[in-house]
């Protein structure tokens, strides 16, 4: 006999939507939780009748099917039946870092496999800039996204004035047809999926800050480099000026702003930018900040971190993070490595 209500079974069926088919991310979620539910159960010998679809999905982006038939995997035919001894195994990921979850959800699988359209697609240039935590963000939780990286400027402009970019500027994330901008709003997009933006909302708003208080650290600096987005022209930002500028930058501005940012992460205690005890999206978003300040991109002082230890421990900790080194490994193994700056 059958309990279909120790099953959960009821008359209506909650999935089905006359308007939407349910998306394959939906349905192998769907799957997932039935294995944890049928992990649970204490009975050893279980039948399972299921649409071929649900099988089939199942098969494919949730269970690891490890037998010599290459049918074992294939759609199921009306009325077939296939016999499976399953075994739950909470092992590591292969290529996954260490302190991830062991058990892989199984969005992040089909998440893989997904068909190339349903990827998200980050635009920027090819440079880390503004979208480079954007790329380590995904890579960290092994969401599949194209990191499409204009040829040229020319392409970008085109693509500017084509009205696709709400305010003409990248970092921008096309999700299904539709267009993210503004680097920390995309940050958060990804972190939540990626583990890296907290759920707690005051904790998530302490992140939030952080990451605000980069613009606001960088202002003086961008303003310099980019002056005439800004609207000052050469007649108020001289060359001249804009040295002093720079020089009262790198001497007042940016030292208040890392010795405060060098504070908030000493209080937090975890070695982490906002207390949290793994990194959040927060991180992410001034790692590549900080990299370039001490590499001297903006203005050629490459002592501007000098002082400021545990930041530059914090990145070390960062780029030492099992995703993060794997990409950097990956990264200089493909040719995609830094043409001419065109930002
Ligand atoms: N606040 C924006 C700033 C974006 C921005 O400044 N983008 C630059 C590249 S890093 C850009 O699109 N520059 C080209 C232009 O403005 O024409 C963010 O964080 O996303």
């Amino acid at each position: 006999m059958i309990d279909y209500k120790a099953a959960g079974v009821v008359e209506e069926d909650p999935f089905w939507s006359v308007e939407e088919r349910e998306k394959p991310l939906d349905l192998a979620s769907r799957a997932y939780e039935f294995m944890l539910w049928l992990r649970s159960r204490p009975e050893t010998d279980i039948a399972v009748a299921s649409h071929s679809a649900w099988l089939f999905t199942l098969l494919a982006a949730v269970m690891e099917v490890d037998c010599e038939d290459e049918d074992a995997k294939s759609w199921f035919h009306t009325g077939e039946m296939r016999s499976f001894i399953v075994r739950f195994e909470d092992s590591k990921r292969r290529r996954l870092n260490e302190d991830s979850d062991p058990v892989e959800p199984p969005e992040k699988r089909a998440r893989k496999e997904e068909v190339a359209s349903d990827k998200p697609r980050l635009l920027y240039f090819n440079i880390p800039g503004k979208g480079e935590s954007i790329r380590l963000a995904f890579h960290y939780g092994k969401i599949l996204f194209e990191d499409y990286r204009f040829h040229d400027r020319s392409e970008f402009t085109k693509m500017k004035e084509s009205g696709e970019l709400q305010f003409g500027q990248v970092p921008a994330l096309v999700v299904k047809g539709r267009t993210l901008i503004q680097s920390a709003a995309i940050m958060r997009y990804v972190g939540r999926q990626a583990g890296l933006y907290p759920e707690d909302p005051i904790v998530a708003a302490k992140v939030d800050a952080i990451m605000d208080q980069e613009a606001d650290s960088m202002m003086g600096m961008r303003v310099t480099k980019y002056k005439e987005r800004f609207g000052f022209g050469e007649w108020i930002l001289t060359s001249e000026n804009v040295e002093k500028l720079q020089a009262t930058i790198n001497a007042e501005v940016l030292p208040r702003h890392l010795s405060q940012l060098q504070t908030i992460l000493k209080n937090g205690g975890t070695g982490w930018l906002a207390g949290t005890e793994g990194p959040t999206i927060a991180d992410f978003f001034w790692v590549p900040t900080l990299q370039q300040l001490e590499k001297g991109v903006w203005n050629g002082d490459k002592h501007l971190m000098d002082s400021y230890g545990d930041l530059t421990d914090l990145v070390k900790r960062f780029l030492a993070l099992p995703a993060i080194a794997e990409y950097y490994r990956e990264e200089e193994r493909s040719s995609k490595k830094t043409r001419a700056r065109v930002d």
